[in-house]
């Protein structure tokens, strides 16, 4: 069959430039971007006049269908994925988590698991122990099944956590294949000595969650790996960057030349931790997340960090339970499933506070919440651009137009929303993925099944250099010299 597609007149956004422009569209594919394109009556014009016509938002940071604390999130990949439709965020990279520690059983599971989609996506797998059968994994992941980053739990002691000889072992791994190493960085130790010393003082409600494992945690950890990674000299990405203590550690890492990229979350970025201590049980248990959101103060920070390219691009962590989970901690904290929503709102939330609030210009946003990740996971420019070859992920964001979050309106399955009730300016109008316009009039047309996996290959720009790094230091210790010589 054949889509065509004329969107009109629109300021057309990139990560470095924008230009009033038109782009045509055909079966799936941008064929031209330029001034007064002439199409024949076949064709659906859409009117951008007046609005800004940018990249789908690709979030580099979700959790759907995912089986955790004793539960499953409430999102799958049809409904979290039409959510995102909804919200101008047109493919995500899930973490695919590995089952009784393979990754092949945990690839095929998501496999699954995502054969429901109705947007493109890519799947990132976490390494949740090691030994030679996952070093083989890897290998399979990166060579065969379009995986290029592999992600390393320094917290959830017990279960997921990883020591500090296993992270190193997992860092070289991924430089000897070109895979990029990805940290949850809180140190998960202390966050349990922390869990502890919160229940031995009675704090059971969902403050603890946040009191039991405190910036200085993340800050640690974030500095642990930023040096490991340093020592295999590979490079590392740091997921939800949640405190200013972990974004200080990585602004001296980046300006030391180490490549080291920092992500922060929307919640991370724009809420902070009153909610954790109202009485009512829910209203609180709904903001618990880890790493947790932390006090106001450090959303700004992250902010500024954000707006300065010390962080470089905005995940979500959308991870969603309802009120009922939420409630399986009830008496205890350390029960609590972890995670918030953000899938759908992560690009209304980022303009208004980032760009209507004047901190950055529009194409930053572009670059923040579409093309870096797309740079970083290796598959621009088929994603985050607009230009003639690219996949037709496209949204038209209207600067005029106002947008508000509710649970009553949003298409989560989740009965909360941790936005509920935030009004903003510039709302997204139109998304188009794969070609088709998908949300238009507040309406959304997805069908499960036409999203298409996204294989990620390695090597990404991060790693150029490297081996040239490498190759000195090797050659400097071709003649070592003996500085001590035995006395006689
Ligand atoms: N943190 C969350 O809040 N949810 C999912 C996993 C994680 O690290
Ligand atoms: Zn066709
Ligand atoms: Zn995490
Ligand atoms: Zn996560």
């Amino acid at each position: 069959s054949s889509t065509k597609l004329l969107i009109k007149g629109g300021t057309v956004v990139n990560a470095h430039e924008m230009e009033v422009a038109d782009v045509y569209v055909e079966d799936g594919i941008i064929v031209a971007v330029r001034p007064n394109i002439k199409v024949g009556d076949d064709v659906t014009v859409l009117d951008a006049t007046g609005k800004f016509v940018m990249p789908g938002g690709i979030d580099p940071h979700t959790h759907l269908d995912f089986e955790f604390m004793g539960t499953q999130t409430i999102d799958d990949f049809f409904s979290g994925q039409a959510a995102a439709l909804a919200g101008g965020t047109t493919m995500h990279i899930d973490f695919a988590i590995p089952v009784n520690g393979s990754l092949l059983s945990g690839l095929e599971a998501y496999e699954k698991k995502s054969k429901k989609s109705c947007m493109d996506y890519g799947f990132h797998m976490a390494i949740t122990k090691w030994d030679e059968v996952v070093s083989k994994e890897m290998e399979i992941m990166v060579n065969e099944k379009g995986i290029n980053s592999f992600k390393f739990f320094m917290h959830y002691k017990g279960s997921l956590m990883i020591n500090d000889e296993l992270l190193l072992q997992g860092f070289k791994k991924c430089k000897s294949l070109g895979a990029l190493a990805m940290v949850h960085a809180e140190n998960g130790d202390a966050a349990y000595e922390g869990q502890r010393r919160m229940i031995e003082l009675g704090i059971t409600g969902p403050e603890g969650n946040a009191l039991s494992s405190p910036p200085v945690l993340e800050g640690e950890a974030t500095a642990r790996a930023i040096k490991l990674a340093g020592f295999v000299n590979t490079p590392l990405y740091v997921v939800h960057v949640m405190s200013i203590d972990a974004m200080e550690e990585i602004s001296r890492a980046r300006k030391s030349g180490l490549k080291v990229i920092g992500e922060p979350v929307v919640s991370g970025l724009v809420l902070n931790d009153s909610w954790l201590w109202d009485p009512d049980f829910i209203t609180a248990a709904k903001y618990v997340m880890s790493p947790p959101i932390r006090a106001a103060g450090h959303g700004k920070a992250l902010q500024a960090a954000l707006s300065m390219g010390t962080l470089q691009l905005v995940g979500t962590d959308h991870c969603t339970f309802n009120s009922t989970q939420k409630a399986l901690g009830i008496d205890d904290f350390q029960k609590i499933p972890n995670g918030v929503n953000g899938i759908e709102e992560r690009m209304h939330l980022v303009w208004d506070t980032m760009v209507e609030s004047g901190q950055i210009s529009v194409t930053d946003y572009v670059r923040v919440t579409s093309t870096e990740c797309a740079r970083i996971f290796n598959i621009y420019p088929r994603k985050g651009a607009i230009r003639a070859g690219s996949d037709a992920d496209i949204i038209i964001l209207n600067p005029n137009s106002s947008f508000e979050i509710s649970a009553k309106s949003h298409h989560s399955r989740s009965d909360t929303n941790v936005y509920e009730g935030w009004r903003g300016k510039g709302k997204v109008e139109v998304t188009i993925s794969g070609g088709r316009v998908v949300w238009l009039n507040d309406e959304l047309k997805v069908f499960p099944g036409s999203g298409k996996y996204v294989e990620m290959r390695p090597f990404s720009y991060l790693f150029n250099g490297i081996g040239k790094a490498d190759a000195k230091y090797l050659s400097s210790l071709k003649a070592p010299v003996k500085r001590f010589r035995a006395t006689t």
